[in-house]
């Protein structure tokens, strides 16, 4: 018998208990708060667990993220030390992740929200536009998402850029590192993708110093976590010029609340934290398959390093 703990604050429990007992049927499938004798529980498969409850299972062996980020994890305080933490790494996030910069990098660079005003106002007029060459684009965060993104937009012809914590070779990718390429960087990008994983060394990076380091109207899209963003800073450098537009996927407050400027922002687009989300079938066979390893003695996969908190 494997017994796993589900807590997700979702509301798609049944179907994953169904999914993950037809592939492994000795499963115990147990739902928080429902968690039966703690002692039993070995694995937990979790979205924003509850702070201290991870620590309340004494014989847990892994616990599994439901995101590719795992920052809603190691925002728990009372984490137990030891236990790897196992996040989505799957082929069809990252092709999500693609579609989504890529069309959202090309609403901008093709001023597509310049041409829906025009549309309201019945005006037919063209506007200048650069070729994809001409156009320099910068992701931020070169991993699993942000270097399939930043690959793909160089295979549209952008001029690319990325930036990592370490020296990265991506085919058609310009790369820059560290505090020391920050500033390069940021000075050759006029659109800004923000596929950075949430760690204390990137909250609050986007602020009004990052910002001011891009040439003035640069775009800037976020896709990796709202704690990434200083939302006054932000929401400033739109106000003055410094920033041109802006697509939000991720917020410090998610839902977005009503009364949050960035609804009617003119310049700002909006999307509900749906640039990417994990395959449900995908991560099954990554839960399954790493309960097996774990079973076989074999290492897991997809674990991530606590201290650098990714
Ligand atoms: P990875 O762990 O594969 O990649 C992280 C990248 O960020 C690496 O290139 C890493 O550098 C770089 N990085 C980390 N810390 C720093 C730093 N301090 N300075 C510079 N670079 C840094 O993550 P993924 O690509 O899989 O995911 C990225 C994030 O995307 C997730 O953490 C999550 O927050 C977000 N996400 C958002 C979704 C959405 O729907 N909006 C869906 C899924 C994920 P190095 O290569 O040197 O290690
Ligand atoms: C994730 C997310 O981390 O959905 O997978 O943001």
């Amino acid at each position: 018998m494997t017994v796993l703990l589900f807590a997700s604050h979702a509301d798609r429990d049944d179907w994953w208990r169904e999914t993950l007992l037809a592939e492994m049927p000795d499963l115990d499938f147990r739902t928080w708060p429902e968690t039966g004798d703690v002692a039993e529980v070995e694995y937990a498969l979790v979205w924003k667990p509850e702070t201290g409850l991870l620590a309340g299972l004494p014989n847990l062996r892994a616990i599994f993220s439901l995101g590719a980020g795992v920052d809603h994890i190691f925002a728990d305080t009372q984490l137990p030390e030891g236990v790897p933490i196992c996040r989505v790494v799957n082929p069809n996030m990252a092709l999500r992740m693609r579609e989504w910069v890529v069309m959202h990098v090309l609403m901008h660079h093709r001023r597509h929200r310049e041409y829906d005003r025009l549309q309201k106002a019945h005006e037919w007029r063209e506007l200048p536009q650069p070729h994809a060459g001409e156009r320099r684009v910068g992701v931020m965060g070169l991993g699993e998402l942000g270097g399939d993104a930043a690959k793909h937009l160089g295979l549209l012809g952008f001029d690319v850029a990325g930036w990592s914590r370490t020296p990265k070779a991506i085919d058609g990718v310009t790369g820059f590192h560290g505090g020391v390429g920050l500033k390069d960087f940021l000075a050759r990008t006029e659109i800004l993708v923000c596929l950075l994983p949430l760690t204390p060394a990137t909250e609050g990076i986007v602020d009004a110093a990052l910002l001011s380091g891009l040439p003035r109207g640069a775009t800037f899209i976020n896709a990796g976590r709202g704690g990434h963003v200083v939302e006054e800073d932000l929401l400033a450098a739109l106000d003055s010029g410094q920033i041109g537009e802006a697509t939000l996927d991720v917020f410090r407050t998610e839902p977005l609340p009503a009364g949050s400027p960035f609804w009617d922002h003119p310049r700002v687009t909006v999307t509900p934290h749906i640039a990417a989300f994990s395959d449900p079938r995908a991560l099954v066979d990554q839960v399954i398959g790493n309960i097996r390893r774990d079973r076989a003695g074999e290492p897991l996969l997809n674990t991530v390093d606590p201290k650098r908190g990714y």
